[in-house]
This record gives C-alpha cells, structure tokens and sequence, in this order.
C-alpha cells in the first residue's frame, strides 16, 4: 500500500473504531505525523485516561502501553507491535525485586515508569525523568531502592546528596552507550552549540553537557532558549518535533548510536494493522493494576 492510501485507512478505520492515536517523542517520524499527541510516557497515559475515545493505540513500547491502561482500565489499549519492549524495564523483574527489598527493609523503593506493571506493583511510588529529583526529595526515607536505571539514579543521587539511594545496576541500552570522546569531537565542531542530554546517559556524558532532562525538558530547554544551534543527547526520534517546533534553530545528535531499536519497530503499517486488527491489546490482572496504580497514583499526588 502506498504511504497516503495507508494515511487514508488509519484515518478512517480510526474513526469506525473511535480510536486515538499517540506516539511517544521516540517514534518514527511517519508514526508522530499520524498521531493526535505526541509526548513523553506520563502525559501520553494522562492524556489517554481522559480522552473520550473507545480504542488507544500507543505507539511506544510495552511498559508505556501498561501505563495507559492503569490509568484507563475500561479502554481497549493496543500496543501495535507486539514485541516492541524496553530491555531497561526488563533489567528488573518482580521477583529480584521482591528480594532486593528484604535486605533494605526500611527503604522507600522508587521506580522509574520505564518498568512493567509487575514491578511497579512491588513498589512504593513512581517517577519519571521529569520528576525523579522531585519525588525522592519528598519520600520520607533516607534509604531509598531505585529501580531500575542506575544512570539516573545517579544523577538523581547527585541532586539529592541528603538521601541515601541504593542502585539498581540496569541500564538503557541506547543511552548508556554514548561515549565521552564521542561527545568531546562534537563539542570541537559545534563549540557554540549547547549539549542538552538525558539522565539516562552515564554519570560522565551528564557532567560534562550543559543541561540534563527527559524529553520534555529537553524540548522546553529549546523552546526557552536564545541559542541557536543544540547537541541532543537522546534517542533521535525526538529531532522531529524539535526541528518541527523550531524551525529556525539547528539540532545535532550527540552520537550516532541514539536509535532505540523497539521504537522503531512501529511504522505506519503496523498502526493500520492494529486498528484493522485490533491488536496487541494489552490486559492487566486487575490485582496487579490495582497495586501498579496506587505507585502512580503517590508519584501523581506529589508532582
Ligand atoms: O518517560 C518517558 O517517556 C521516557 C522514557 C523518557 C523521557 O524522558 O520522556
Ligand atoms: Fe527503553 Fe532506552 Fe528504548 Fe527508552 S530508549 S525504550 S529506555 S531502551
């Protein structure tokens, strides 16, 4: 099928089904124009809870998709490809984690939303990288179990001095890979550019850049900013709607190497295909979404 006759099929399957489309700032760019919102993990799954629609499909990777349905139980949500996963959420399963915390039993455990139900219904309260400095600074412990990215939860240690955080030794595969040398060439070619990078980047790419921050901070940064020319520091997906929203202003990425695989297995295709379809739909036992929502519910109380 051709791209505009498979544009043409989503729009229409998309209005017999009374479904909405939202794609996370990592998608292709194919799948960001087709959809009605484009964000980060928490305000797609905000945006879904209260959208009047039937259907979701969430184009991202698993765990974002579970996270729209804790928050939307009575919506069907479709995952378009079925194995599109995040091996930094898979780093840390209910079980291990379950052990973890009886070695650190007055610790709060924090988890950042980039883990699966399960385990997010093993902890205390979320975060995102939006507010994980925030919401460790509010818990009441000194000990705190941070799962499962202990690249921000460095950084997060770093802002925080006053808590103790215990590590999770998981990591995001296309973050933690940017290299230092890597960072220091471009520096030499843009030298006016600011280095804008996310926290899940390794402790020394955050010290060394000028603004660490998820997605959406990164993307406010820009808006903010009188600069002119940008080092991006995280999955390339989000060039789009940088480049989209500031059109004047000149965007390079840190490494080569920040393309997260499972975001890009959506295409177009596969979003028709899970409107024609109506699949992968995602379901939760309701135990589990019950003790998964009362985590998110804490992190939405305080941010
Ligand atoms: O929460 C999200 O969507 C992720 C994974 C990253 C970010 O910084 O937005
Ligand atoms: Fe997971 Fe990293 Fe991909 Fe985000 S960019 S989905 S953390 S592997």
């Amino acid at each position: 099928m051709k791209t505009n006759n498979i544009i043409k099929e989503i729009q229409e399957l998309k209005e017999k089904r009374n479904a909405v489309i939202v794609a996370h700032n990592y998608q292709i760019d194919e799948v960001q124009e087709v959809a009605d919102i484009i964000g980060d993990s928490l305000a797609l799954s905000k945006y879904c809870a209260d959208v009047e629609k039937d259907v979701i499909v969430f184009c991202g990777v698993h765990f974002m998709a579970e996270s729209a349905k804790i928050l939307s139980p009575d919506k069907t949500v479709l995952l378009p490809e079925m194995d599109a996963g995040c091996p930094m959420a898979d780093m840390v399963t209910k079980e291990a984690l379950i052990e973890q915390k009886k070695k650190y039993p007055n610790a709060t455990v924090v988890c950042y939303i980039n883990s699966s139900a399960e385990v997010k219904s093993e902890c205390d309260i979320c975060c995102t990288s939006s507010n994980a400095v925030d919401i460790v600074k509010a818990v009441k412990s000194k000990d705190i179990l941070f799962v499962p990215d202990q690249n921000l939860g460095s950084y997060v240690a770093k802002m925080v001095p006053e808590k103790n955080i215990i590590l999770w030794e998981g990591y995001c595969s296309t973050h933690h890979r940017v290299k230092i040398d890597e960072l220091q060439k471009v520096k030499e070619l843009k030298p006016n550019a600011k280095i804008l990078v996310h926290p899940e980047c390794q402790p020394n790419i955050v010290d060394a850049s000028d603004f660490a921050g998820s997605t959406k901070q990164i993307i406010d940064y820009v808006a903010h900013s009188t600069q002119q020319e940008f080092i991006i520091g995280t999955e390339m997906g989000i060039l789009f709607k940088l480049k989209k929203d500031n059109p004047d202003k000149k965007f390079y990425l840190l490494s080569q190497g920040l393309v997260c695989p499972n975001m890009k297995k959506t295409s177009l295709l596969s979003v028709y295909r899970s409107l024609a379809d109506m699949k992968y739909e995602i379901n939760l036992k309701n135990t589990i979404r019950l003790k998964a929502k009362k985590a998110l519910d804490e992190m939405l109380k305080l941010s």
